[in-house]
C-alpha cells in the first residue's frame, strides 16, 4: 500500500454488524422488518409519529448491549496514529465508532442519540424514549424528533465532506452498500479527484466495479489488516 497523505472513510451498517447492529438491506434487515416509506420518510413521520418513534425508541435502547467491534477499534487507532489527514464519515446512526475510540465522527445521516427540535431546531443528545413526547430542553415544545436524515432530506456536514473528497488520495469504503446517494456517489467524486478507491466488504456491493481494488471478508478482519498497512507503510 502506498504513503498515502489524506484519507476518507466512508463507513455503513455492515461495520456495525458483527456487533450485533441490523444492517438495511439483507434478507431478515430492517427493510424487510418495516417498510421504508413509514419509517425512514418524512411523511411516514407526519402519518404515524407514534410507530416512527416507536421504531427508533427500540433502536436506541438496543444500542446499549451492543459493543464496539475490532473494525471500530482499528478506526480509532488509525485516528491517533495516522500523520497525515483523516476524515471519518459514517452513514451509521449508532456511536460505535465513538466507544471504539474515535473522537472525530461525522455523522452524515444523524444519530440515534440525538433530538431535533422541530419548533426550534435545535439538537440535543438524547437517550431516552421519545413516544411519550417530552418536552424540548431548550424551548419546551413538545415536537422533538429523531435527528436521523430520513429519504428526501439533506444530509448533514456535506460541504465539508465534498471538500474532504476533493483533495483526498485515498478513499475507502468499509460495510455499505452503495444503495444510497449522495454517499454512493462519494467514489466518483474521490475517483475525480485522482484518489485510490478501496471497498471494504462482505461481498461485492452494488458499487464495487467502481472502486480500484474490492477486498472481501467480515469487517472485524478486514479493517484492522487494512490500518497495520496504511501505519506501517507510513512508518516506512
Ligand atoms: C458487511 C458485513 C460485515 C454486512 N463486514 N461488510 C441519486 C440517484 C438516485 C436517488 C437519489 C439520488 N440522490 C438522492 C436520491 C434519493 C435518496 C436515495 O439515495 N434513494 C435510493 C433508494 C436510490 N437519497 C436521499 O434522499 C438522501 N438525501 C438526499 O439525497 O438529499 C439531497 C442531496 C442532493 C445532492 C447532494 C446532497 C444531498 C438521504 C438519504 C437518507 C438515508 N437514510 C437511511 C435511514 C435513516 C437512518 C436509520 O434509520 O438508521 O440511512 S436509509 C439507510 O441506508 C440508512 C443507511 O445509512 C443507508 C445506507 O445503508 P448501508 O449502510 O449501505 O447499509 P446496507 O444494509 O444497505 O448495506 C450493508 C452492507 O454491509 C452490505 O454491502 C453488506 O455486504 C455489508 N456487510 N455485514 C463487512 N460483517
Amino acid at each position: 500500500m502506498a504513503d498515502f497523505k489524506r484519507i476518507v472513510i466512508l463507513t455503513g451498517a455492515g461495520i456495525s454488524a458483527e456487533s450485533g447492529i441490523d444492517t438495511f438491506r439483507a434478507a431478515g434487515g430492517l427493510w424487510e422488518q418495516h417498510r421504508i416509506d413509514d419509517v425512514a420518510t418524512p411523511e411516514g413521520f407526519a402519518r404515524n409519529p407514534d410507530l416512527v418513534l416507536s421504531f427508533y425508541d427500540k433502536r436506541r435502547a438496543a444500542l446499549a448491549s451492543a459493543s464496539p467491534n475490532p473494525a471500530h477499534v482499528a478506526l480509532a487507532r488509525l485516528e491517533r496514529e495516522f500523520a497525515g489527514e483523516l476524515l471519518l464519515v459514517t452513514q451509521n446512526v449508532d456511536d460505535l465508532h465513538e466507544r471504539g475510540g474515535s473522537f472525530r465522527v461525522l455523522h452524515m445521516h444523524g444519530e440515534l442519540q440525538s433530538a431535533l427540535c422541530t419548533s426550534c431546531e435545535v439538537r440535543t443528545r438524547w437517550h431516552d424514549t421519545m413516544r411519550n413526547r417530552p418536552p424540548c430542553p431548550v424551548c419546551q415544545a413538545r415536537s422533538l424528533r429523531p435527528d436521523i436524515v430520513w429519504f428526501g432530506e439533506m444530509p448533514y456536514e456535506m460541504g465539508r465532506i465534498y471538500s474532504a473528497l476533493e483533495s483526498c488520495d485515498l478513499f475507502v469504503s468499509i460495510g455499505t452498500s452503495g444503495a444510497v446517494y449522495p454517499a454512493a456517489g462519494f467514489v466518483q467524486e474521490a475517483r475525480a479527484a485522482g484518489a485510490y478507491t478501496l471497498d471494504l466488504n462482505l461481498e461485492p456491493s452494488e458499487g464495487s466495479r467502481l472502486f480500484d481494488e474490492s477486498r472481501l471478508g467480515p469487517a472485524s478482519l478486514l479493517v484492522p489488516a487494512w490500518v497495520d498497512d496504511v501505519l506501517s507503510c507510513a512508518e516506512a
